[in-house]
């Protein structure tokens, strides 16, 4: 079976999953799409043959469409999320889920209503060989509990729109989720700190600055999130445990020696260091709509991180100091669902 696909935002991480979808991967085929830019829907439509909407609404109820891809803002989630939900069709959503937490939990109940997991958050790192390998590690209890996690999220430049809350809703997001996914635990506080700005950040911007998060069991994550480092895309991580440490190795990328010296290759944007991830992660998700199971990051998921977020933001924006992060327990309806260990 050909899965029949239909996106809704035709932005860069749209145009790189179609193009991933057409060119990389099997049994999933772009039938159909929709962009407010309705001139730039039609381009991307014509090499691909695929029908283009004005409405998502109409897209996703379209009969031609067995699944959805949701790329487009993250405000707009929710509305396509639902509607996909309530047609029956599986979802695959690019992170977040919904901006705030109140919304995932709008998305949960739907998902409860419809009786099966039908959403997907695009939680892409779970996915990425290095990630996968430390988590082995740690799972394997050789190095004894993981007590502390380091990480950094550097990206070259962000644009202008970017607001200040996005740094923890937007980048470190991905710290959050895959720090729950490899600990296995929730978070209980999250803090800020503001170290010396860049002069290289828009005036709006805290840049950088370190979100410090700890788990139900006392384990402490910190993540420097550097959105205008200039240098490339660099993300780091290493875990440490009691008897021993397991870091993610510099980029997959060459290496070279010469009389200069001697150079890594750094990766420019997330597109080009999570490529891999990015590949395992669609091919996972259409074979699980091929064979009705869902996979992968939920709608749980994507309500913890937003939870998460939600304290940091209010840790960032304020003089909040420490916040408390409160989740809802988990709901029966998603106990089985194995978006905690990814296969
Ligand atoms: C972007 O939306 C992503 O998801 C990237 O992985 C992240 O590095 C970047 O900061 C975000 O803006």
């Amino acid at each position: 079976m050909t899965v029949r696909i239909g996106i809704i935002g035709l932005g860069g991480m749209g145009q790189a999953h179609i193009a991933r979808i057409t060119n990389v991967l099997s049994g999933g085929k772009v039938v159909a799409v929709c962009d407010l830019d309705l001139t730039r829907a039609k381009a991307v439509a014509e090499p691909l043959g695929a029908t283009v909407y004005s409405e998502g609404a109409s897209l996703i109820g379209a009969e031609e469409v067995d699944a959805i891809m949701v790329t487009s803002l993250g405000p707009a989630h929710e509305e396509s999320v639902l509607a996909a939900i309530e047609a029956g069709k599986p979802v695959f959503c690019e992170k977040p889920l919904a901006p705030t937490a109140a919304a995932c939990l709008r998305i949960m109940a739907a998902e409860e209503k419809a009786g099966r997991l039908l959403a997907q958050v695009g939680f892409m790192r779970r996915y990425d060989q290095s990630y996968r390998q430390m988590k082995a590690v740690l799972d394997s209890g050789e190095i004894g509990e993981p007590l502390m996690v380091h990480c950094a999220h550097r990206n070259p430049t962000v644009p202008q729109i970017y607001t200040a809350d996005m740094a923890i809703t937007d980048t470190a997001i991905h710290e959050v989720d895959t720090m729950r996914w490899l600990l296995g635990e929730e978070f209980v506080t999250a803090r800020v700190d503001r170290p010396k700005k860049t002069r290289n950040r828009f005036p709006h911007l805290q840049d950088p600055l370190i979100l410090i998060l700890e788990s139900e069991s006392g384990v402490r994550v910190d993540d420097e999130v550097f959105v205008n480092i200039q240098y490339g895309y660099d993300i780091r991580c290493e875990a440490v445990a009691e008897t021993g440490t397991v870091s993610l190795a510099d980029q997959n990328k060459i290496e070279r020696r010469d009389s200069h010296g001697h150079h890594n290759e750094v990766a420019t944007s997330h597109i080009d260091r999570f490529d891999g991830a990015f590949t395992t992660e669609l091919q996972a998700w259409i074979r699980s709509v091929e064979i009705g199971e869902a996979s992968g990051p939920s709608s749980w998921d994507g309500y913890a991180a937003a939870v998460v977020c939600d304290a940091g933001v209010k840790a960032l924006m304020g003089d909040a100091g420490t916040v408390a992060i409160e989740m809802i327990d988990r709901p029966a309806f998603y106990s089985n669902d194995s978006s905690v260990v990814v296969g």
